[in-house]
């Protein structure tokens, strides 16, 4: 690459500063451009933990990663060949950041986005540019672009803007002001005079800033495809004298538009700050009018106002052409930018049909949704556990008295000592130094037939019992031989006749005293009758009372066949003892984890040997 250029089809950019949308911009400018490569090479974020993280970027409609660095160090030893900085960082960081870049073997070219960087750092940065033969872009700038080629983070805008510009591929003019915003308006004035901007950059509105209007003029001097120049001065500062002595010494040969803003300033009280912090004319040599005086006496070609500016970059271009010194433009149809999938639903564009589909809760909105309630409204109601279980799992507001029944059995079920096989594992598996989830569910899969999952299963064989007609002892009978199984729901390893299980007894307690009807825990009671004759710890267990309880609830709450069979299918039932005995077993964890209890090793006097 020659001294005067600073950016080619090639250049590859660091970024300091997790700017996405801008990173997007960028890599957006270099498919509309068909760049082989995207132009960032990196990401600098400080703050991040990792060394190196990925970034996921679209490169036109395909997607790519780019590194995240964890500092500018790093950055620049992993990609030598990205010789632009465009820093980010905030006016307190950016002098630091920004002098560490140029003082970096491999960055050339350092674009300083932030406004408000003391003066002082500025014209610092600035002396150890000179001294290192770099570049600065900035302070207080949006950047530069060479169009077709690079663009610095955010300058031109949108991509619709950039098309707009022709900034998909050079022109002949380079362009030059202070003002970034007005660089935009500029870019766009300029393709529609002429063949478009083949440089245009901004050099920021600071008193010092890194490289001056001149510094950039002198390069588009150099540079053979730059067929004319335009440039925006400023009210304010000196800069534009510097035109003057290079055109009057020859320095600058190639046309010159140019204009400097803030004529108003002559009706406007003396002293007026415009915007910039260099903006404000401290003596009349500084004003616009002087300015554009002196630019004018010397040849360059200055419009009598602003809104002729277009106009004379129309007549420049035109002369030069009818000279046969401007070369076609290698002109092409850009590609057609994808667009993003967000905003073409935002936009009713596409379509798409869904994997899920949902029909319990909704977070989308303000307020997360239960069963299409508000949860405001759920909590200012006051509205128990038992009737948010009843929205969530079957889709209705519960009877008050099936919602007492709800939290009546999770309160029974959340434990029942350690010795029962969910809370033997969830202390073992915590005993092994496990962490609580796995602990959880090493005693929840325990449960299941035998253990705390034949509700679902005790609710299914009852109804159908007892809807098919079958008497208890046809029921009996018909799950010995043609079942071949245990009844679920009935029998218990401890609890008998005898030695009542008390959890069943104020269950039955509580559905006799609050159901309207009953008459599933009716039969089941018959056919207790029956088995614990046979043997006296088959006993309407606490599975069996839940499961066949739920089903007079079920019955009460008139839930219609179908959804009766979903609930039992579904294993909602089974679900209850989960979620309380989910209670139970992290209780147990907790408490060996307090004790720092050692590994668990089953004693060899309770093993048989064999
Ligand atoms: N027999 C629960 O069995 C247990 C029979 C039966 C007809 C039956 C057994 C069973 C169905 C599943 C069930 C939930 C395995 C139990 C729970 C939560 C818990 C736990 C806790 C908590 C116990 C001996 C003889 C045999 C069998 C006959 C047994 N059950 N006949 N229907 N249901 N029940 N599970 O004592 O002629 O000698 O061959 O599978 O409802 O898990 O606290 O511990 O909160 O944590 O080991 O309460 O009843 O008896 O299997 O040796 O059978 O009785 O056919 O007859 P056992 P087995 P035979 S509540």
């Amino acid at each position: 690459m020659e001294d005067y250029e600073l950016f080619n089809e090639k250049t590859s950019a660091i970024i300091y500063g997790f700017q996405t949308r801008a990173i997007q911009r960028m890599i957006d400018f270099d498919y509309v451009c068909k760049r082989e490569k995207p132009s960032v090479a990196a990401v600098i974020r400080p703050t991040q933990n990792d060394a190196v993280a990925y970034h996921k970027v679209f490169f036109g409609v395909k997607e790519i990663i780019i590194p995240v660095y964890k500092s500018l160090e790093m950055a620049t030893r992993n990609h030598p060949e990205a010789d632009v900085m465009v820093n980010f960082a905030s006016f307190r960081s950016s002098y630091e950041t920004s002098k560490e870049a140029l003082e970096s073997d491999t960055i050339r070219t350092v674009a300083i986005i932030a406004e408000g960087i003391p003066e002082r750092q500025s014209r610092i940065l600035g002396k150890i540019a000179r001294e290192r033969k770099k570049m600065i872009i900035g302070p207080a700038t949006v950047g530069g672009i060479r169009a077709g080629a690079f663009k610095i983070g955010n300058t031109a805008g949108t991509i619709e803007n950039v098309v707009l510009s022709k900034l998909y591929r050079p022109g002949s003019v380079g362009f030059v002001s202070k003002s970034g915003g007005m660089s935009n308006e500029m870019n766009f004035m300029i393709a529609q005079n002429s063949d478009g901007v083949y440089e245009s950059i901004a050099i920021g509105g600071d008193r010092y800033p890194g490289a001056s209007l001149i510094d950039h003029l002198l390069r588009y001097e150099q540079n053979p495809k730059i067929k004319m120049l335009v440039c925006l001065g400023e009210i304010g500062g000196t800069d534009e004298y510097k035109i003057v002595e290079a055109l009057k010494d020859g320095r600058i040969k190639k046309p010159l538009v140019i204009w400097v803003t803030g004529t108003a300033a002559s009706i406007l009280p003396k002293g007026l700050q415009f915007g910039h912090a260099g903006a404000m004319a401290g003596s009349d040599l500084e004003t616009a009018d002087a300015k554009n005086k002196a630019l004018k006496d010397i040849g360059a070609i200055v419009p009598k106002t602003y809104d002729e500016l277009g106009d004379k970059i129309k007549e420049t271009f035109d002369k030069l052409k009818a000279e046969g010194k401007i070369d076609p433009v290698d002109d092409f149809e850009p590609p057609k930018m994808p667009i993003d999938y967000a905003q073409a639903v935002k936009e009713g564009l596409v379509r798409r049909p869904t994997d899920v589909v949902v029909t319990i809760s909704d977070d989308r909105g303000d307020v997360p949704t239960y069963n299409k309630k508000g949860l405001d409204a759920i909590i200012k109601e006051n509205q128990s556990l038992g009737y948010v279980i009843g929205m969530l799992w079957f889709k209705r507001e519960l009877p008050e008295y099936a919602q007492k029944y709800v939290e009546m059995v999770i309160k029974l079920t959340a434990d029942h000592g350690p010795a029962v096989s969910g809370a033997h594992n969830a202390i073992i598996t915590a005993r092994a130094g496990k962490d609580l989830m796995s602990s959880l569910a090493s005693g929840i899969l325990t449960i299941g037939p035998r253990f705390g999952g034949a509700i679902s299963d005790g609710a299914k064989y009852f109804r159908m019992a007892k809807d098919s007609g079958k008497t208890p002892s046809e029921f009996i009978n018909y799950m010995k031989r043609v079942e071949k199984k245990n009844i679920p729901g009935i029998g218990h390893r401890i609890k008998s006749v005898q030695n009542p299980d008390v959890r069943v007894v104020l269950l039955k307690e509580f559905v006799i005293k609050n159901f309207p009807k009953h008459p599933y825990l009716d039969y089941a009671l018959e056919v207790e009758k029956l088995t614990t004759s046979k043997r006296n710890n088959l006993i309407l267990n606490v599975d069996g009372c839940i499961g066949i309880c739920f089903l007079d609830l079920l019955e009460n709450a008139d839930f219609s066949p179908e959804e009766k069979q979903d609930i039992i299918d579904s294993e909602a039932l089974n679900g209850l003892f989960v979620l309380g005995r989910s209670i139970g077993m992290m209780g147990h964890i907790f408490d060996q984890k307090r004790q720092r209890a050692r590994l668990y090793r089953q004693p060899w006097d309770e093993i048989l040997y064999d």
